[in-house]
């Protein structure tokens, strides 16, 4: 079931108070499980080939407890980029193939309570990171954005694409009785506890439709805030249209059939996000 959070979208970091984590004593979002501290949160970065982007990126990150990149071999100046403009942040360099397989190394090598994933390419605002921590502490497991709630939208979706995210979307919610507004979208967030309910494995652009159906399979509290998309600042999308698209319908089609991953249950999920 879909939540909506009331935390304002137009909320802008205040980076000055940062001290140790998110500065989120600047929104009113404290850390209720251990008065006056803030959670770890480890934003998740793949990159393909995004020298001119990542800088923007990155400079509009607000004081986390870690940035990792996940480089898919990039040919460009991408790493050097990101030691240039953020020395402290950690690269992993990516074995295998695709986004989904970026995130899933990203998964392994993040410390923090929160995992938070966002694009490299200039189209996801660092500053909305707020927005999904302060859901996440007012109860959700996993939080969704949405470019489709009110105060959301997107510069970078063409029509098609457009189209083909809400057909996949509604049968999404008819299959898993779901009342998602938007699925394949790149920016989430979730209590790295609940890793152990979801079973990522997956190579590509489908990896976003594949945590969600199984955050819903698991029976997470899920969340949406809204998130507007800007245009991609330099270069082409990666994704390709007709073969992705494909490749997330296969997803919800295997999910139906596959029962939920075998996970500890809900009341240890809360403990860990409680204990984390
Ligand atoms: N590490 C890695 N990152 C990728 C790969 N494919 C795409 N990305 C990154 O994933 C993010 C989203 O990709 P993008 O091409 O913008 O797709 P779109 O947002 O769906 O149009 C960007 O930060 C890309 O650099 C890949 O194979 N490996
Ligand atoms: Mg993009």
């Amino acid at each position: 079931m879909t939540e909506q959070t009331g935390v304002s979208h137009d909320s802008t970091l205040r980076s000055a108070e940062a001290t140790d984590g998110l500065p989120l004593r600047s929104f009113g979002l404290h850390d209720r499980r251990r008065p006056g501290t803030w959670p770890r949160v480890s934003v998740i970065i793949p990159t393909l080939n995004e020298e001119r982007n990542l800088p923007l990126v990155l400079g509009a990150m607000p004081d986390v407890h870690e940035v990792i990149i996940v480089d898919g071999r990039s040919t460009d100046g991408t790493i050097a980029a990101a030691m240039r403009v953020m020395p402290d942040c950690l690269i992993v360099m990516q074995e295998g193939k695709g986004k989904g397989d970026a995130l899933m190394a990203g998964f392994q090598a993040a410390t923090g309570d929160i995992i938070v994933t966002l694009d490299a390419d200039g189209s996801l605002r660092p500053q909305e990171i707020p927005l999904f921590v302060g859901a996440l502490l007012s109860g959700a497991h996993f939080v969704k954005g949405s470019r489709a709630l009110a105060g959301g939208g997107s510069d970078d979706l063409t029509h098609l694409r457009s189209a083909g995210n809400r057909g996949l979307g509604m049968l999404v919610n008819v299959l898993f009785g779901t009342r998602f507004t938007d699925l394949c979208y790149g920016y989430n967030a979730f209590w790295r506890a609940c890793l152990e309910h979801i079973d990522v494995r997956c190579d590509g652009f489908e990896i976003e439709t594949l945590m969600i159906v199984q955050a819903a399979k698991a029976n997470l509290r899920i969340a949406e805030v809204p998130s507007f998309e800007k245009a991609r600042v330099h270069g082409e999308s990666n994704l390709r249209t007709f073969r992705d698209g494909f490749r997330v319908l296969r997803t919800i089609v295997t999910q139906r059939r596959t029962p939920p991953v075998h996970a500890p249950t809900l009341e240890s999920l809360e403990h860990a996000i409680q204990s984390a």
